[in-house]
């Protein structure tokens, strides 16, 4: 028996033991690193941030954090009361919605209902102005009640972000929503006609004369069925031009259109400005026109899509496509005009210049004079000049694709290509003639120098890439303080990163993704990581951030009686003490007034199977005064602003009692604002 105790005995194993095991966490942490492992565990580290004393050194002591940290931690802080300098709208991805959120504090505002239903703002549950506009929406009769929303355009005026309105689109179906910026809500969803998804959408012309929808995976105009082995004669790309009508606050199809292309896969668009103005820019990937069937031995989508070298930026000079299409020259699909691709390609409206293979963001500089492209399988940005776009153009091509569309010299209408490193995919702009490139692989973003003009903005060498700031990780797109407009604030940009990994606490396997702001004040190499803020509503793409104080939102709607739909009165509101309930044979029509605490009538009784016409008005006009209404069993749920008028309409198909009640607990007596919806066998 021996006399050694269990640690004399095992001691040296469990060293080694022990040893072994740090090393394969280790190995375990940097292998599972997005982005090739160049992160390390930040470990906190025991340091004096000068000038702090009391709780604030305890805190910073306790933490570790360091001078750059408290730094950091004050430069995102906002005081309870204080408003954030800028607002961003974000993509809510596949939640169909928008995020809207303040920065620099990095607080959510508001998630706005688009193409899914929203319960809290009661979006999509009876109220019958948000049924229509998601039934605006549904596809072929078919009601789709989500949608994947990729990119939110701020409405523009000469270039500039105007804060009245914001368009959105959804890649999955093929559609473009308008939301208003005084209410915050949707008012319109338009489907495309003419194809069944779609990607370069939604971006504006400098004036919203037109929103760009620009298409993704092609397929006959229509989404027509058609055999794969036709591809290259019957499928098609497009790129849909809506037009926008202010006054109305509507997209007007009728003097919209689409412009056919061939059937690579366009992605995203940008519109010309300054400039450029007048000019549209989109890229494509899969000039290969692959069609797949990994199945039957073909090459995967994704290898036989990547196959050649180049594919083309489409160079749309949409001044002369407005001409061609006012002057009738333009074909129906399902009702929707189109401009078809030989006459855009005779009458000198598309032109293609090779870009390296599969691109992914175009992004137009803020003077409109040039458009950078992402190369996402190349490490270059690659700068187009529009001057030389031109002088090609007026030089006459000599090339053409099997289409018959003219194909500028590459090296004749490239001003630079400057390497940023690894799947470079969103580029953004500052005030300091900086870009910025999100790099996807190399989880990090790239800031580099314009030249030309922008070259006299700051000290460093031009087309030069200056310093890269690792994000965590992934990122997708990135967004700078008016980053896409013609005068870009700099200050702060945000990077919306795809994987989280370590970032926060585990919430099980569906990570949340990962907005993190960096501040992009100073020049040269310094830019500092802010904030990260966890978005559990997924899966964001791009995001605008724009100046508060140009937005002009409503406090309260502008009435008592307003119907959000029309934005004008509503012919059923109704005043307190004109509340009433009526019948007509088989329907019974309620007047409802909601005001703290109760509703009146407070007791609506109807006999089974009869129909039920419902209006409730908040005649409230207190700031913040929103009531809730809830009817159970029926799947009834309307959000009641101040000033505003709901209508909803169902067929009392069940007997029964059912207590209805306010959802918003907007006072003491809350709880008792409240009645019975009685339905009579
Ligand atoms: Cu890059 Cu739809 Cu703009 Cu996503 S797209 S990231
Ligand atoms: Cu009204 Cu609670």
């Amino acid at each position: 028996m021996s006399t050694q105790s269990p640690s004399q005995r095992y001691g040296p194993y469990l060293v080694v033991g022990l040893i072994v095991l740090v090393v394969l966490l280790a190995v375990v942490f940097i292998v599972r690193q997005p982005g090739g492992g160049a992160e390390t565990a930040q470990q906190p580290t025991v340091t004096t941030v000068p000038g702090l004393s009391g709780e604030a050194e305890a805190i910073a002591q306790a933490r570790g954090l360091t001078p750059d940290d408290v730094a950091a931690a004050l430069k995102t802080y906002m005081p309870t009361g204080r408003p954030d300098e800028y607002v961003m709208f974000s993509s809510g991805g596949h939640s169909g919605q928008v995020l809207v959120i303040g920065l620099p504090s990095m607080r959510l505002l508001k998630v706005i209902g688009v193409f899914t239903p929203e319960p809290w703002q009661g979006w999509g549950y009876g109220a019958k102005a948000t049924m229509e506009v998601l039934e605006e929406g549904y596809v072929n009769g078919q009601p789709v009640l989500w949608g994947d929303t990729h990119h939110p355009a701020l409405s523009e005026t000469q270039g500039d972000y105007d804060g009245e309105w914001l368009f959105i689109n959804d890649k999955a179906n093929g559609r473009v929503a308008v939301i208003d910026l005084r209410d915050f809500e949707t008012k319109q969803i338009v489907k495309n006609p003419v194809a069944v998804n779609d990607h370069g959408g939604a971006m504006v012309t400098p004036n919203t004369e037109w929103v760009i929808e620009g298409g993704q995976y092609a397929a006959p105009l229509g989404w027509e069925y058609a055999s794969l082995e036709d591809y290259a004669d019957e499928y098609r790309g497009m790129v849909t031009f809506w037009k926008f009508d202010r006054g109305q606050g509507r997209i007007v199809p009728e003097e919209s259109f689409a412009l056919e292309l061939p059937p690579y896969w366009q992605d995203l668009c940008d519109s010309g400005k300054l400039v450029s103005e007048g000019w549209v820019f989109c890229n494509s990937f899969n000039a290969e026109m692959a069609t797949g069937g990994v199945e039957k031995g073909n090459p995967p989508f994704e290898a036989g899509a990547s196959q050649r070298d180049m594919d083309y930026l489409h160079i749309i000079n949409l001044n002369k496509a407005v001409e061609l299409v006012q002057a009738g020259r333009t074909e129906e699909v399902n009702g929707f005009r189109v401009l078809p691709l030989q006459t855009a390609v005779e009458e000198g409206v598309l032109y293609f210049a090779p870009e390296p293979k599969s691109p992914h963001g175009v992004d137009v500089a803020p003077g409109g004079d040039y458009i950078v492209v992402s190369g996402k399988l190349d490490p270059h940005v690659t700068v187009y000049s529009f001057d030389k776009i031109m002088q090609a153009i007026e030089a006459g091509p000599t090339e053409k694709d099997e289409y018959g569309v003219p194909i500028l010299d590459f090296d004749s209408v490239v001003e630079k290509q400057v390497e940023l490193g690894l799947g470079p995919l969103h580029t953004q702009f500052d005030n300091q003639g900086y870009a910025y490139t999100s790099l996807f692989l190399d989880s990090a973003v790239a800031r580099w120098t314009l030249g030309g003009s922008y070259a006299e903005k700051n000290p460093d060498e031009p087309w030069a890439l200056i310093s890269k700031i690792p994000v965590h990780y992934n990122v997708g797109h990135i967004a700078a303080a008016e980053g896409d407009t013609v005068s870009p604030d700099g200050k702060y940009l945000v990077s919306l990163n795809k994987w989280a990994v370590d970032r926060f606490v585990g919430v099980g396997p569906l990570l949340p993704q990962n907005f993190q702001l960096i501040d992009i004040t100073q020049p040269g190499e310094q830019m500092q990581l802010l904030y990260d803020m966890p978005i559990g509503i997924g899966e964001p793409h791009y995001a605008q951030i724009i100046k508060a104080d140009k937005l002009k939102p409503w406090d309260v709607y502008p009435e008592v009686g307003w119907d959000p739909r029309t934005q004008s009165k509503d012919p059923n509101a109704v005043e307190a003490g004109q509340e009433r309930i009526e019948r007509r044979g088989n329907t019974v029509e309620i007047w409802m007034t909601a005001v703290r605490s109760h509703f009146t009538p407070e007791i609506v009784e109807v006999k089974k199977g009869d129909r039920v016409i419902w209006h409730i008005t908040n005649i409230e006009r207190a700031k913040d005064a929103t009531h809730g209404f809830a009817l159970p069993g029926y799947n009834i749920n309307v959000s009641i602003e101040p000033g505003e008028t709901v209508t909803f309409e169902f067929v009392a198909n069940q007997d029964g009692v059912f207590s209805f009640y306010c959802t918003e607990f907007c006072s003491a007596l809350h709880l008792e604002m409240t009645g019975y919806f009685l339905v009579s066998p």
